[in-house]
């Protein structure tokens, strides 16, 4: 156990007796717990999560986006007749009212437990990543009407693919651990993205694609799919919700979900970009999204998808670089094999992205005459 959970759970909002809290989850960026506490004979579950101040360096603002989100999600939900305990993340409050906990050096969080449903490393079925597509998009449709002037912006420039490119170049530059000599081959093909990394922001800039509030981390284990039905039961992992596009979000998913391997997946042989499955998930998030899917969206979307894996892989890479200082590993060598993973995965949608572009726009034909 790497924290004493035993008190620090106690200054929450919850009663029952203690039984355990296990590491939870394959996240790469918190801490993550499943807390279990026995009341009246039943066993109540919760998320209990040190969140990661380093990266996040105003607790309080990030988890008051957080409140603010869930609570109007909580709203909506109600008056669909869903369940709100289930349907969204429900933020448990610390003793004096906050909603998280701050022991000095650390900050905790708790949310209850959406039980009964999976969050996947790696797509297993079709039909579930439709059901994921259809839940983001769900997702976005539910942001589309929050008021976003209070929202903080916990990352800034988060997938601002120039400053991502940029970032790595440093950490190349920088060199710290001596790891460049060894991986020329994969820094090569980081340095030939250059020329594309402005593509969507520039649109985005100039007014061409249209700024919106977005998840910014839409990947597969962000979405828990329900055991029963198969259906996408709650978008989770609210950190990075701020103003962007569906361009990312769209292709952060296709970037994780598009192929039958896990993102660390050591074998590249097993890393393909699967066409079948981009369709899936087409098909469920302009299901989701209808006529709200301008033209300039639609037509980036592809692009989209492309330039998210790039990020990831230079992300993945630089930190490689760095001496593996940001995204938790679990083995040497963890992020040089994540960045590869996304490389050959941009090479594949390179070869399909006439394809990908097709698909996209012809379900945008189909809902967009929604519009007229
Ligand atoms: P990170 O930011 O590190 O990715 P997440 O908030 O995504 O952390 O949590 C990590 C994992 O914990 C998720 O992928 C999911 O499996 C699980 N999880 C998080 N919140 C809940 C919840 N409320 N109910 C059930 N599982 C959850
Ligand atoms: C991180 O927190 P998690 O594991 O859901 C990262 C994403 C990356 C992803 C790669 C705040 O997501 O941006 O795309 O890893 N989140 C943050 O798997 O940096
Ligand atoms: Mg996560």
């Amino acid at each position: 156990m790497d924290y004493d959970f035993k008190n620090i759970y106690a200054n929450f909002c919850v009663n029952g007796k203690f039984i355990d809290c296990e590491p939870y989850g394959e996240g790469h960026i918190n801490r993550t717990y499943l807390l279990r506490l026995q009341k009246d004979g039943e066993i109540k579950k919760y998320i209990f999560q040190r969140v990661n101040n380093k990266l996040f360096t105003d607790v309080p603002k990030l988890m008051n986006n957080i409140k603010l989100v869930t609570e109007f999600a909580r709203e909506k939900i109600q008056e669909r007749g869903g369940d709100p305990d289930r349907e969204t993340l429900t933020v448990i409050p610390a003793i004096d009212g906050l909603p998280y906990w701050f022991d000095g050096e650390n900050y905790f969080r708790m949310y209850l437990f959406i039980d009964g449903a999976t969050s996947y490393q790696v797509v297993e079925k079709p039909e579930h990543f439709y059901e994921s597509a259809v839940a983001f998009g769900n997702f976005a449709n539910l942001l589309a009407e929050f008021d976003a002037k209070n929202l903080y912006e916990p990352l800034p420039r988060f997938h601002d693919t120039g400053k991502r490119y940029n970032d790595f170049i440093m950490s190349l530059e920088k060199d710290v651990k001596g790891r460049a000599a060894g991986i020329k081959s994969e820094i090569d093909f980081a340095l030939s993205g250059k020329s594309g990394v402005n593509l969507i922001v520039d649109k985005l800039k100039s007014g061409e694609i249209p700024t919106k509030v977005t998840h910014n981390d839409t990947k597969l284990n962000n979405v828990l799919i329900d055991d029963v039905t198969g259906k996408g039961v709650a978008v989770i992992d609210l950190d990075t919700i701020m103003p962007g596009t569906i361009c990312y979000d769209f292709g952060d998913s296709i970037r994780f979900g598009c192929n039958h391997s896990a993102e660390d997946e050591k074998d590249l042989g097993k890393v393909n970009f699967d066409i079948n499955l981009f369709e899936e998930y087409t098909k469920g998030y302009f299901y989701a999204l209808k006529s709200t899917v301008t033209r300039s969206e639609a037509e980036n979307l592809a692009l989209g998808s492309i330039l998210m894996t790039y990020e990831c892989g230079i992300r993945f890479l630089a930190d490689y670089l760095d001496g593996d200082v940001y995204f938790r590993i679990k083995r040497e060598g963890h992020n040089l094999d994540r960045a590869r993973t996304q490389f050959k995965l941009v090479s594949d949608m390179e070869k399909n992205f006439s394809r990908m572009n097709d698909i996209v726009l012809s379900y945008y034909d189909k809902y967009s005459c929604s519009k007229k």
